[in-house]
């Protein structure tokens, strides 16, 4: 076909499209933007397990920073890629640890100052553990910190959480089992790690929020109880509350109690000052305890709890794993968790979904379909208060970490995908 012809042809098709969009758009009449997720993006590519991803966008709205664990080089890496917001174009993956020990279980934090504070554990046998930070701020990675130095060889990595107070400080929560310790930002650095304090009933944090009432409000993992107190299923869970001030403890509260058992935990403030705590029940198989898998929550108002409600719909042999919750700054909530199927006694076909609270709890929304397993996610609010997600993708020896955004797209306009540089 010459130039001329293929010329024609284009201008032809262009018309027929705008006509349809036009046609379309007088045929659904002042219609608003419709909510669509990004294809998800291999962000990382690696020939090794990348893993445990996080995701912060930075105050503001310059920059989006994915971390992750990567396994590429034998012991781990913490791994991070940037996007320039206003581009979607994904700069080239930067090594943050590298160091030939064991990097693992990052956090990372955006401030209200548009810095990013980044915290992950390095350990070795026989060279002991490191609690190591890197904070970004003004376009660059400062050097790295050892924040704690431990001649002894923790068996797993810290569960690290930041998490700031009503008075804006940063505030670094350590947890290893039922011990607990903490350091704050000051205008000089990071403070000497306060003693560990041990919580009884504690077995792992799951979430941390500060309130405006001074304290903070954890949600944790702690023993399977039945109504009379005692152990269902020694080996897993039920979702507890307490409050802290960072040294003293209020006593841990079951929340869970019978009918459910807790994998994973979130908290997240409404705009109403009401605290939302949810939990996901992964194990109707493995508990006698749990009538079936889903994600829960229980509100605080008025310091009273609610019921327990059942957030998912429900779906046949539905399998739910791991969630996250966060508030945009209008005080709407944006949940979203890993769930499939079970197939025997295994989970299948594991996808992301998500759901907003916007005074009630909405609708489903698939934010990436798939076959093999989806875990880990994690998500960051832009000032939009629109959401885009974090996870691991692929068979447990050889995860990728993806990417999807929720953007609004008005009925004439034309996704534009991100880059893969
Ligand atoms: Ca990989
Ligand atoms: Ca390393
Ligand atoms: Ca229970």
């Amino acid at each position: 076909m010459n130039h001329r012809w293929r010329c024609l042809l284009a201008t032809i098709l262009l018309l027929f499209l705008m006509g349809s969009a036009l046609q379309s758009l007088a045929d659904s009449g002042p219609a608003g933007p419709e909510p669509f997720w990004t294809p998800g993006l291999d962000l990382s590519r690696t020939v090794g397990r990348s893993t445990f991803p996080g995701i912060a966008r930075l105050a503001d709205g310059a920059a989006t920073w994915v971390i992750w664990v990567d396994y590429s080089t034998g012991a781990g890496e913490v791994l991070g890629r940037s996007r320039t917001d206003s581009s979607s174009d994904w700069d080239a993956t930067v090594n943050l640890s590298n160091d030939a020990r064991n990097d693992e279980g990052s956090a990372v934090h955006a401030d209200q100052q548009g810095r990013l504070h980044l915290a992950w554990t390095r350990r070795m046998p026989e060279e002991g553990t490191q609690l190591v930070y890197r904070q970004w701020s003004n376009g660059e990675w400062e050097p790295q910190t050892i924040l704690d130095d431990n001649s002894v060889y923790v068996p797993s990595s810290y569960s690290l959480f930041f998490c700031q107070d009503v008075t804006g400080t940063l505030w670094l929560f350590v947890n290893l089992g039922s011990g607990v310790r903490y350091t704050r930002l000051r205008s000089e650095g990071w403070e000497s790690l306060s003693p560990w304090v041990y919580i009884y009933g504690l077995q792992g944090m799951g979430a941390i929020i500060g309130g405006d009432d001074g304290l903070f409000h954890v949600a944790a993992l702690g023993q399977n109880e039945g109504n009379m107190g005692g152990p269902y299923d020694p080996f897993l869970d039920d979702a507890y509350y307490a409050t802290t001030n960072g040294t003293d403890w209020s006593p841990l509260v079951n929340l869970a109690m019978t009918g459910t058992v807790a994998f994973d935990l979130g908290l997240a403030w409404d705009g109403d000052g009401d605290l939302h705590l949810l939990w996901s029940d992964i194990h109707p198989l493995g508990s006698v305890d749990s009538i079936k898998s889903a994600v829960y929550e229980r509100v605080l108002s008025s310091g009273v709890w609610s019921e327990r409600v059942e957030l998912t719909q429900p779906n046949v042999d539905q399998a739910v794993q791991d969630l996250v919750v966060g508030a945009d700054p209008d005080g709407w909530l944006h949940l979203a968790w890993s769930e499939g199927v079970f197939s025997g006694s295994s989970a299948v076909d594991l996808s992301i979904r998500y759901l907003r609270w916007e005074g009630l709890w909405g609708t489903e929304a698939m934010v990436y379909t798939s076959t093999l397993p989806s875990l880990n996610v994690d998500m960051a609010l832009d000032q939009q208060g629109e959401p885009a997600v974090v996870w691991e993708e692929g068979l447990s020896s050889a995860e990728e970490v993806y990417f999807s955004a929720r953007q609004l797209l008005w009925p004439y306009q034309v996704f534009l995908p991100d880059i893969e540089r």
